[in-house]
């Protein structure tokens, strides 16, 4: 049998250790897994900390990212392993929207709609988070999002309050 072919949006966020590192290297052991394939991450992006009380200017700010991919796993087989390299760098959950040093979240299956006690997909936050609509732009300026349409425009409505910022320093040739 041929194996489905689903493409799927990550979103990447970390506000604690060497972010943009811990990022990347998710997104390596990520694009590495078998069954993910066409994996393209998204520039980094410096965003303020949004808390349950609302943003707070005070808290480390997050560098924030996504990326897209083909993926021949199950949402679940995909959350079990993003859940796997959050574990290796460091994660650990007490507060809800608490600092971290790693965040995967899976943005978008396909065309597919999950709700289950682990996974509600699509991500029912993403269409209010400049984290996630802004970097996502960046890598594909006619995205729509499924059920609440074009990125450009939701992008708009909420306002950008993230600001790009320049690793071409730090990264090999
Ligand atoms: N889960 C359900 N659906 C999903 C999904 N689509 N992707 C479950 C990933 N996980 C999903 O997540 C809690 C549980 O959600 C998991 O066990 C999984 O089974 P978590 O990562 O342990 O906790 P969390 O991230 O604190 O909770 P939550 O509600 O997922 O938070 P969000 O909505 O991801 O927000 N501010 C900035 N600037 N940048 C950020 O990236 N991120 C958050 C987290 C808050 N503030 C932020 C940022
Ligand atoms: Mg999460």
């Amino acid at each position: 049998m041929i194996a489905r072919i689903v493409p799927v949006l990550f979103a990447f966020g970390a506000n604690l250790g060497d972010r943009g590192e811990t990022i990347e290297r998710a997104a390596r052991e990520l694009a590495e897994t078998v069954g993910v394939s066409d994996f393209v991450l998204s520039p980094l992006r410096e965003t303020v900390a949004l808390t349950e009380a609302g943003p707070d200017p005070e808290a480390p700010r997050y560098l924030n990212a996504v990326a897209t991919a083909t993926t021949t796993l199950g949402a679940h087989e995909l959350l079990d392993r993003m859940q796997a390299i959050e574990t290796e760098h460091g994660r650990t959950r007490d507060i809800r929207w608490g600092d971290r040093t790693l965040d995967i979240d899976l943005i978008l299956y396909g065309g597919g709609v999950v709700r289950d006690e682990r996974l509600t997909v699509p991500h029912p936050r993403a269409h209010e988070r400049d984290f996630v609509l802004a970097p996502w732009l960046d890598l594909d300026p006619g995205a729509v999002l499924m059920g609440h349409g074009r990125v450009a425009d939701l992008l708009a409505r909420i306002g950008d309050t993230t600001r790009p910022i320049d690793r071409t320093g730090d990264r090999d040739a």
